[in-house]
């Protein structure tokens, strides 16, 4: 197991709750990755349009010797089998959503990836979480995760 990846996840239509602790389970019984933690579960206000429902978010993280594309395409069917569908709303509601929001120190450009996640330091339902798992974890840019969070607000975020 050569790399820590982290893997946020999202939704907001039908039982989100439900939905986030099934992809919990199947992210982490996954092959070739070892479970390393999971975040609190939390509800949090939709960031982007305001009239869809209230989110429920988390993180994972997992050791692996997969390839950070492999992981883009189990996290691409665990989405598929919880029921998303694209219908290309930017940030519009979803049934789940997962995000690689790390791979290790990795830096990934390309057609299918961005890692890290760009929306990651912007996102207090995913910076959050991630401290959860690793109150001192620093992102491969050499800033503190913790440093990050001092200027979010922790607002509309409830673990539940
Ligand atoms: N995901 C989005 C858009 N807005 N808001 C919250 N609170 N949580 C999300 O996971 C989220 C969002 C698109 O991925
Ligand atoms: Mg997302
Ligand atoms: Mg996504």
């Amino acid at each position: 197991m050569s790399e820590l990846v982290y893997i946020g996840l999202g939704a907001n239509l039908n039982n989100p709750y439900d939905t986030i602790r099934s992809a919990i389970t199947a992210l982490s019984t996954l092959a070739d990755c070892e479970f390393v933690g999971q975040s609190k579960i939390y509800a949090s206000k939709p960031m982007g349009p305001a009239d869809q429902p209230d989110y429920v978010n988390a993180v994972v993280a997992l050791k692996t010797s997969l390839s950070a594309h492999d992981i883009f395409s189990l996290t691409c069917q665990l989405e598929q089998a919880h029921g998303r569908t694209r219908n290309g709303e930017h940030w519009g509601p979803r049934t789940l959503d997962l995000d690689i929001l790390l791979y290790g120190d990795n830096l990934i450009n390309d057609d299918q990836l961005t890692v890290p996640h760009y929306g990651l330091k912007e996102r207090e339902f995913v910076v959050f979480p991630m401290l959860d798992i690793d109150p001192l974890l620093v992102l491969p840019c050499g800033t503190a995760l913790s440093d990050i969070a001092k200027t979010l607000a922790f607002n509309d975020m409830n673990a539940i």
